[in-house]
C-alpha cells in the first residue's frame, strides 16, 4: 500500500482521524472524497500554539482499522481526535471502541455536527473521553494543553464528559469571531492531489476546496447548518484572496470549489474578492453555493468576469406553499429571476430539488418535478427529504410525518431510501415521484438540447458526459430497483 503522508504521522501530541468509512458506501460511490476541512482548520490553529499535530485521513489512504491503529501506535500522540457526521458516526464509534482496547491511555476527543447535534446520547456511549461541541478551534486547543501538560480542563466552555457516571456539560465553546486570525488551512498535513470534486461540480484537473464563511444567518427546518456555528462571519476578501494565490503558486491549482453554504451573504466582500482576482489577473476558474435571494445582475457578472463558471442552488421545491412550511425564506419567482440571470451571463447552474418536505403532496411534488423542467439546469438532483440530527425537522419531525428507521449510517441524500414519510404520503408515493423526477429531466431530448447548447467549453461539456456516464452506472439502475 503507498503512503502520502506529507510530514509522516511520527512524534505527535495529536493525531485528527477521519475513519474509513464501512457505511456510507454509496456516498463514496457518487462523490469523490473531500478534504476534511474541519481538521485543516484546527490543525492550523493548533500549530500556532507548538501542539505537534497531523492528519489521518483513512479513507483517502484507503487505510482498514488496523493500519490506522498501526498508524496511531506508531505517531505516540497522547490525543486522538475523531469527527462525524451523523451517517459516519457509527464509523467513529467502532474505530474509537478499538482505540480503548488497543490503547486505554489515550484521550478520545470526538467534534463535528453528529456530536453538537445529540451530545449527550454521544457521551453515554462511554468510549469518547471528551466531546467538543460547536467548532472547535479554541476548546481542543484549551483541553489538549490542558491534557498534555496536566492542567485542569473542568472548566473549558465546549466541553462534555462523564464524571462517574454524570455528564459534565459546558455548552457551546468559544468561538475564533475574526477568522483571519486562523492560519491558513493546514493543506500540507494532507495529500492534496489525491482529493478530487465529482465531475459535475469540477472541470479542472487540479483543482482544490475552500471553505470561508462559518454559520448561516437562514433557519431552513430541513439543515442543521447553525449546530455548529450560532455566529455568522467570514475570512476576509484580502484573506480569501491571498490563500487563492498560495494554492495556484504551490499546487498549480486551476480551480476552487467554494463550500460555503450560501457564498454570496456578504455582497461587498464578494466583489471585493472578485476586484482582487481581476486586478490581479489569476488564472483561475470557480464555484460556489448560494441562494437566489442573495443574486443580482450587477454581482453575478462581476463574478462571471472574476471567473465563476457555475452556481449551486439549493432550490428545494416548487411549491410556495412548502417553501414556506420550510422556511426556505425565498419564492419561486427569485428563484426563476436568479436562474435567468445565470442563463443570461452564461454562469452554469446545478440544481437540488427535496421530495418529500413537510407539507409535500403528490400535487406539490408535480410543481417541483414541473419547476425543474421549467429551470432545466445543467445538473439537476432530486434528493428525498432526509431529517439530520441537528435540524428542526429533526426535533419536531412527529408535527410533519414519521421517521421510519433511526439508523443513521443509512441516512444519505443519494440512497435509494426514503427516511422521513410527511403527513399523507408513503414510502413508495416517494421513491415513484424521485424516479418520475429523474426520468422528466434526463430522458427528455428537448430539455437535453437546451442544455447542451448551454455548454461554454469542451472542458465543462467532457465533465458533464462524464458525470452523466457516472450517474448513470452508479445510481440510475439502483433508483429503478
Ligand atoms: C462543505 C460541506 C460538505 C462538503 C464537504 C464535507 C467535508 N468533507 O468536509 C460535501 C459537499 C462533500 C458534503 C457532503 C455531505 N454532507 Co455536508 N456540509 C458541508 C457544510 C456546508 C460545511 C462543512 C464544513 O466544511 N465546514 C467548515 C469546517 C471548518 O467546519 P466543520 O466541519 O463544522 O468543523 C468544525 C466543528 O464541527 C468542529 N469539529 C469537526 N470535527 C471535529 C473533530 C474534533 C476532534 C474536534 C475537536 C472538533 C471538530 O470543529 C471544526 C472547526 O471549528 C455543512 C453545513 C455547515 N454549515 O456546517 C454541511 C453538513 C455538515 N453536511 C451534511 C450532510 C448530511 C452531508 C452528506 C452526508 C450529504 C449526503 N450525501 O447525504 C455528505 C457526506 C459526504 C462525506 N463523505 O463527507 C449535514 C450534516 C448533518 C448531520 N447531522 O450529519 C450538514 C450540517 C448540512 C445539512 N444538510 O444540514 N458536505
Ligand atoms: S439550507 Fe442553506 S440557507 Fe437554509 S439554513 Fe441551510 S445553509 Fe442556510
Amino acid at each position: 500500500m503507498e503512503e502520502s503522508n506529507q510530514i509522516g504521522w511520527k512524534n505527535l501530541d495529536v493525531l485528527l482521524i477521519k475513519p474509513n468509512a464501512d457505511t456510507g458506501g454509496y456516498m463514496k460511490d457518487i462523490f469523490s472524497i473531500t478534504p476534511p476541512m474541519a481538521y485543516l482548520s484546527i490543525a492550523a490553529y493548533m500549530r500556532k500554539f507548538g501542539i505537534k499535530i497531523g492528519i489521518l485521513d483513512a479513507e483517502i489512504e484507503i487505510f482498514d482499522d488496523e493500519k490506522t491503529l498501526e498508524i496511531i501506535k506508531e505517531s505516540d500522540a497522547k490525543i486522538i481526535g475523531l469527527t462525524a457526521m451523523s451517517s459516519y458516526y457509527k464509523d467513529a464509534l467502532r474505530l474509537a471502541k478499538k482505540i480503548k482496547e488497543k490503547f486505554p491511555d489515550k484521550k478520545i476527543v470526538i467534534g463535528g455536527v453528529h456530536i453538537s447535534s445529540l451530545p449527550k446520547d454521544v457521551i453515554k456511549e462511554g468510549c469518547f473521553d471528551f466531546g467538543i461541541i460547536g467548532e472547535g478551534e479554541i476548546p481542543f486547543y484549551k483541553l489538549a494543553d490542558a491534557l498534555l501538560n496536566k492542567k485542569s480542563y473542568n472548566n473549558i466552555n465546549g466541553l462534555m464528559f462523564k464524571d462517574d457516571e454524570k455528564i459534565i456539560d459546558n455548552g457551546y465553546g468559544d468561538c475564533i469571531m475574526n477568522l483571519d486570525e486562523i492560519p491558513r488551512y493546514a493543506y500540507d498535513l494532507i495529500p492534496v492531489e489525491k482529493y478530487k470534486a465529482t465531475p459535475a461540480v469540477s472541470i479542472e484537473d487540479k483543482s482544490i476546496t475552500m471553505y470561508t464563511r462559518r454559520g448561516c444567518p437562514f433557519h431552513c427546518i430541513f439543515c442543521a447548518s447553525d449546530v455548529i456555528s450560532k455566529k455568522t462571519r467570514a475570512f476576509s476578501a484580502k484573506r480569501v484572496f491571498e490563500d487563492i494565490v498560495w494554492a495556484i503558486e504551490k499546487y498549480g491549482i486551476k480551480e476552487i470549489i467554494f463550500w460555503d453554504d450560501s457564498f454570496t451573504i456578504d455582497r461587498q466582500r464578494i466583489i471585493d474578492l472578485c476586484n482582487l482576482i481581476m486586478e490581479n489577473k489569476l488564472d483561475i476558474i470557480w464555484t460556489v453555493e448560494t441562494r437566489a435571494d442573495l443574486c443580482d445582475e450587477e454581482l453575478l457578472r462581476l463574478m462571471k468576469k472574476a471567473g465563476c463558471w457555475c452556481i449551486f442552488f439549493g432550490v428545494e421545491s416548487g411549491s410556495d406553499n412548502v417553501l414556506k412550511i420550510i422556511k426556505k425564506g425565498e419564492t419561486k419567482e427569485q428563484i426563476r429571476k436568479a436562474f435567468k440571470m445565470c442563463y443570461k451571463l452564461g454562469i452554469a447552474t446545478r440544481a437540488s430539488f427535496i421530495l418529500g418536505l413537510p407539507g409535500d403532496t403528490k400535487e406539490t411534488m408535480q410543481e417541483t418535478i414541473d419547476f425543474a423542467k421549467e429551470l432545466n439546469s445543467e445538473v439537476t438532483q432530486f434528493q428525498i427529504t432526509v431529517p439530520f440530527p441537528g435540524s428542526e425537522l429533526f426535533r419536531e419531525y412527529e408535527k410533519y410525518g414519521t421517521i421510519p428507521d433511526m439508523d443513521f449510517s443509512k441516512w444519505d441524500y443519494y440512497s435509494e431510501d426514503a427516511y422521513f414519510i410527511p403527513k399523507g404520503l408513503d414510502i413508495n408515493t416517494l421513491k415513484e415521484y424521485r424516479k418520475k423526477a429523474y426520468i422528466a429531466l434526463y430522458t427528455n431530448p428537448v430539455l437535453i438540447m437546451k442544455r447542451i447548447f448551454r455548454v461554454r467549453s469542451g472542458k465543462q461539456f467532457k465533465s458533464y458526459v462524464k458525470g452523466y456516464v457516472m450517474f448513470m452506472n452508479k445510481s440510475f439502475g439502483k433508483l429503478f430497483k
